[in-house]
């Protein structure tokens, strides 16, 4: 449905080159201030174009590669309810990946294109699935903290101002519920076991708590697509203020779980009523965003060996799709 766009590349490409006269932007802004929702087949300016392919591939790509982490432990969850919970939450993910893949090509920019961009290690994705799931609660602190902090993100882009984005974020944000309250879960269930799970526990958190702020992005001063991307109403809280929300709903979350969020610094401001926390580390987070994390080098491995193994596949489909047009014109 959503290649339907692809037909419109030349044309848009037309529209986007030299038609940004101030006029039609202007007109464009006003469609935005009007909260109108923008359609693949609308006019649109180049970069408003440019800035939705670039955040929306780099989401689709983290919503992939994002099925790494966690997929490590399906063979060993502890138990078969663990298991098929894993596995559906997993091909969630993919699934997420796949709509927002749809959503993208409307732009005029194929699937090909944008897979080989992450296969190639051009394009970008989450830092946090950088990071190794090397224990069971890992997967707790995933869905408790990595889901938390993408629905805080993310029901935002329900309202953005692009349709098929906005449109694929809704059954993706109720998908994602889902997940935090397992992770959730889990996290309950080894907080109320042993001493040894609950200090399994509280070692998740202690790696996956400064990561997991990371992934709102850089502080607003400097993030460079925030105020246009907000101005454009594809965003519409900046990094920092979202950062915060998760903070503020999160860390009474570790206080029921009886556990400790690694941070000296914080501080509820009773006057505000919102939480004060420690400087993160950005030059980790500039790390890692430049390939130097602890599992870049792993994800891209296994996804290019998916993708290698994948071949046949495609190769079946085409190879049946020519069959059935030569069938057709016959
Ligand atoms: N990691 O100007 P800024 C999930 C880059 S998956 C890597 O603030 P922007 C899940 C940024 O791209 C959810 N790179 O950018 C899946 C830019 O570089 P470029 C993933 C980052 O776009 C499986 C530069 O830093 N969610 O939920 O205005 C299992 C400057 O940043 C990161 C999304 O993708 C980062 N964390 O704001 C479990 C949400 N942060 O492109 C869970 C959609 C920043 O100029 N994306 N960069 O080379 C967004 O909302 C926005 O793109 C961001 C960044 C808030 C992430």
């Amino acid at each position: 449905m959503y290649t339907q766009g692809l037909d419109q590349k030349d044309k848009a490409a037309g529209a986007t080159g030299q038609d940004d006269s101030a006029e039609r932007l202007a007109a464009f802004q006003a469609r935005i201030d009007a909260d109108e929702k923008i359609e693949p087949k609308d006019w649109m300016p180049a970069a408003y174009r440019k800035t939705l392919i670039r955040q929306m591939s780099q989401h689709a790509h983290s919503e992939i590669v994002g099925m790494l982490p966690e997929g490590n432990w399906i063979t060993r969850a502890p138990t078969l309810r663990r298991k098929a919970i894993l596995l559906a939450k997993v091909q969630d993910e993919a699934g997420h990946g796949l709509y927002i893949y749809g959503a993208t090509e409307t732009l005029g920019v194929s699937r090909d294109e944008l897979v080989a961009d992450l296969l190639s290690g051009k394009a970008k994705y989450s830092s946090i699935f950088n990071y190794p799931t090397i224990t069971w609660a890992d997967v707790g602190a995933i869905g408790w903290l990595v889901d938390g902090a993408a629905i805080m993100n993310q029901i935002p882009l329900c309202r953005c101002s692009y349709g098929p984005y906005a449109r694929s974020m809704i059954r993706v944000c109720k998908e994602e519920s889902f997940h935090q309250r397992q992770g959730y879960e889990i996290m309950l269930t080894l907080c109320r076991g042993t001493e040894e799970q609950k200090r399994m526990a509280q070692d998740a958190l202690e790696r996956w708590w400064w990561p997991s702020l990371m992934m709102f992005g850089p502080g607003d001063a400097n993030s460079s697509h925030s105020a246009q991307s907000m101005a454009w109403k594809i965003k519409r809280f900046s990094n920092d203020d979202l950062r915060q929300k998760f903070v503020d709903v999160t860390v009474p979350q570790a206080e029921y779980l009886g556990l400790r969020v690694p941070d000296d610094d914080l501080e509820l401001d009773e006057e505000t009523g919102h939480y004060r926390f420690g400087e993160i580390d950005w030059q980790e987070f500039i790390d890692v965003i430049n390939g130097k994390g602890k599992c870049n080098r792993e994800r891209l491995e296994a996804r290019n060996k998916a993708h290698d193994e994948g071949a046949w596949v495609r190769e079946a489909a085409q190879a049946y799709a020519e069959k059935v047009a030569a069938r057709e014109a016959a």
